[in-house]
Parts: C-alpha cells; sequence; structure tokens
C-alpha cells in the first residue's frame, strides 16, 4: 500500500471555469481524481498533495524563521508562553502536551492487542516537542465560544513573523479547503458539505519544534501515538523523517513527503461527519535511522538540529455542529456520534490531552 500524490492543479482548473461558468458538474476525470482523494483518506488516514499555489520555496522560508526561532535559549521562549489561555496562543514547552496513549485507558488495552511489528512506541510521559500556536484565517464575531481574549504572540526580534506565519497558513488552508471540497464530491455529497461548516473555523498553524541535538536517540518518541482532534491536519514536508501513520487496516507506515508536497492527515471531526466511514488517522513521530542519516547531514552541512513540522490544524467552525452527514446517517456505526458542537467537542477533547482546564476556568 503507498499513498498517492495528487496534483490539485486539474481540480483547480475545473473550480476557476465552474466560477466563470456559472455552476457545472465536474465531469469524469475530476470526479475520479475526487473519488482516489476520499477512498485514500479512508483507507489510510492519509493523503499526499501537490498544490501549485505552496512552493517547496514557501515552506523553505517558514522552516528557517522557525528554526531560528526554537534554536533561541528556552528562557527567551518562555516569553511566550501564555499557559493561563491554555496554550492555544504563543509557545507549549516540551513536557507538557500528553500523548493520548499515555492517559487513554481503552487505548492502551487497545495497543497491547496489536501485533508486535505494527505496535506503536510506548511513551513514557509527555512529549519532548516545542510547539507555537498561532491562528489562521478570521473568526466569527458572533460565537458562543469566543477564544480566549488573546491578542496573538510575537517573539521580539523576529520583524517577519507576522507575514511568514499569515502567508504559509493561509495558502495550506487554501490547500486543505480544496482537499475537502474533493473529498466531499468522492463521498458523494454537496461539494460545500465540509468547506461550509469549515468556514471561520479556529484553524490553527502549530508547528513542533523538537530538539535532536538533546533527543536525538534512536526511539525517542516526539509525539505519542495519537489521533488529531480537528477535522484534517496538513503539513509540508518537514527536514527530518520521522512520521509513522497506522492505515485503517492496522498496518504501520513511515510517511515519506515528497519534496514540494503537503501530508494530509484524517481528524476526529471528519471521523464524526463521516458517521466513522473515515477514522482519525493513527500516528506517532520517533526518531528513526532516517531521521538519525538527516541529522548527520544536517551536521555535515552546518544546519539546524532542530525538527520542525509545519503542522496546520484545520477546524471546523465551533458553532457549527458535527454530526454524521447526509447518506453518513446510514452507517452501521453513526450512533456512535451524538450531535454536538464542534466547540464543545474541541473542550473535550483538550481536556484529556492536558491543555485545557474546565469551561469554568477557561472563562
Ligand atoms: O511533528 C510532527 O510531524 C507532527 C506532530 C503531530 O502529530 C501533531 O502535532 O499532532
Ligand atoms: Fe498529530
Amino acid at each position: 500500500m503507498h499513498i498517492p500524490v495528487i496534483d490539485l492543479a486539474p481540480y483547480l482548473e475545473f473550480s476557476r471555469n465552474s466560477q466563470s461558468v456559472g455552476d457545472q458538474e465536474p465531469h469524469s476525470n475530476i470526479k475520479s481524481l475526487c473519488s482516489e482523494v476520499s477512498r485514500t483518506l479512508k483507507e489510510t488516514g492519509a493523503l499526499l498533495v501537490k498544490d501549485p499555489r505552496c512552493s517547496a520555496a514557501d515552506s523553505d522560508r517558514f522552516l528557517d524563521m522557525m528554526e531560528k526561532y526554537f534554536e533561541m535559549p528556552d528562557d527567551f521562549k518562555r516569553l511566550q508562553e501564555r499557559p493561563q489561555l491554555h496554550y492555544q496562543v504563543g509557545v507549549t514547552p516540551e513536557g507538557v502536551e500528553v500523548p493520548r496513549s499515555l492517559v487513554d485507558g481503552e487505548m492502551q488495552e487497545k495497543l497491547k492487542s496489536m501485533p508486535v511489528e505494527s505496535r506503536p512506541s510506548i511513551p513514557a510521559g509527555p512529549d519532548p516537542k516545542w510547539r507555537y500556536m498561532w491562528r489562521i484565517g478570521s473568526r466569527p464575531s458572533s460565537t458562543g465560544f469566543k477564544e480566549l481574549n488573546s491578542e496573538p504572540v510575537i517573539p521580539e526580534g523576529f520583524p517577519v513573523w507576522r507575514d511568514t506565519m499569515d502567508s504559509w497558513g493561509s495558502k495550506m488552508v487554501s490547500a486543505m479547503e480544496v482537499v475537502a471540497e474533493m473529498a466531499a464530491v468522492g463521498f458523494g455529497l454537496q461539494k460545500d458539505a465540509f468547506t461550509s461548516l469549515m468556514d471561520q473555523g479556529p484553524h490553527l498553524l502549530a508547528p513542533t519544534g523538537s530538539n535532536l541535538r538533546r533527543h536525538g536517540q534512536i526511539g525517542t518518541v516526539f509525539a505519542g501515538y495519537h489521533n488529531d482532534l480537528n477535522f484534517l491536519t496538513i503539513h509540508g514536508r518537514s527536514r527530518f523523517p520521522g512520521l509513522n501513520i497506522w492505515l485503517s487496516n492496522g498496518q504501520k507506515m513511515e510517511v515519506k513527503v515528497p519534496v514540494g508536497c503537503l501530508l494530509i492527515q484524517t481528524g476526529k471531526q471528519i471521523e464524526w461527519l463521516t458517521g466513522g466511514e473515515c477514522v482519525a488517522g493513527m500516528h506517532e513521530v520517533v526518531v528513526t535511522d532516517r531521521t538519525i542519516e538527516a541529522m548527520k547531514l544536517a551536521s555535515e552541512q552546518n544546519r539546524s538540529l532542530w525538527r520542525v513540522s509545519s503542522t496546520l490544524f484545520g477546524h471546523i467552525a465551533s458553532d457549527a455542529v458535527l454530526k454524521p452527514l447526509a447518506h453518513f446517517v446510514d452507517s452501521p456505526l453513526a450512533c456512535k456520534y451524538p450531535l454536538m458542537s464542534a466547540g464543545e467537542f474541541v473542550e473535550l477533547e483538550l481536556a484529556v490531552i492536558n491543555l485545557k482546564g474546565s469551561k469554568e476556568e477557561a472563562s
């Protein structure tokens, strides 16, 4: 099983044409591309895409800045820490985020029953990775889930911060919207079934930073086995490999993202909307032989030994309702996905991974 790279250009062109000539039915080659998107998401929980609007140079500009930031002393980075805002803006130091597999008893049982060759690395404690949270896109003026009144945090001495974060973040959101539209068509839904719910969602550009100089021993778990709580996650290519994913048949697979491509992963919210047909992809980030090889090369070339991911969490709008859409109501597992607002769902999930206290505490 391998993950195909889907070129988004033909769909973008179809989309542009249908806007200028009025709504058009996609022809059969576009339809089959959309089916490939939905089928791959369902079978693998992941997808590789190439979007002509997101270049390798854009990704490099972002990674260069984040490496420079994570290289700064811990005391400097801690100035951007906002624990009272549950780390939803600014930096999260290493040792704070708790992988789901460490706290979820049901998941631990499942891990023990997995065959050895596909069993994830068992984390011993919280993740040793840093993270930076930066909001992308606009938010609704009236909402039952006002994100805590928090200004974006910009570290001193990084004049291009806002521009770099906003530009790479919004490009990745645009790519994700196209994938969401193609997936909706592929699943036999209205093409805007997902994108209309994503509008003004609390999207977060949330790059991780892992110090390979300190934690570069083989087997170190940077992000313990988990799935993401949002709708879809998208990342540019990291300079250091280490991401393993689990396909829906339980097989473990190391992901190789080609240069200039983006990786998409399914989160819990798409699982909800599809009544469990498209489950949230499980994944982990671990130091592997290939990470060590990339570290050797980076050392020889005098490059940074911080592993930066350009993770972007795409969300369903907080006030929108999560429930199995259209024909997914009849899915055999639909009853596992009761109606609930996306905002309420996120609050429940964040409490589990140690990033948020109770609702009362947050307000
Ligand atoms: O560091 C990465 O490559 C991905 C980390 C991750 O899985 C996450 O941020 O949810
Ligand atoms: Fe993740």
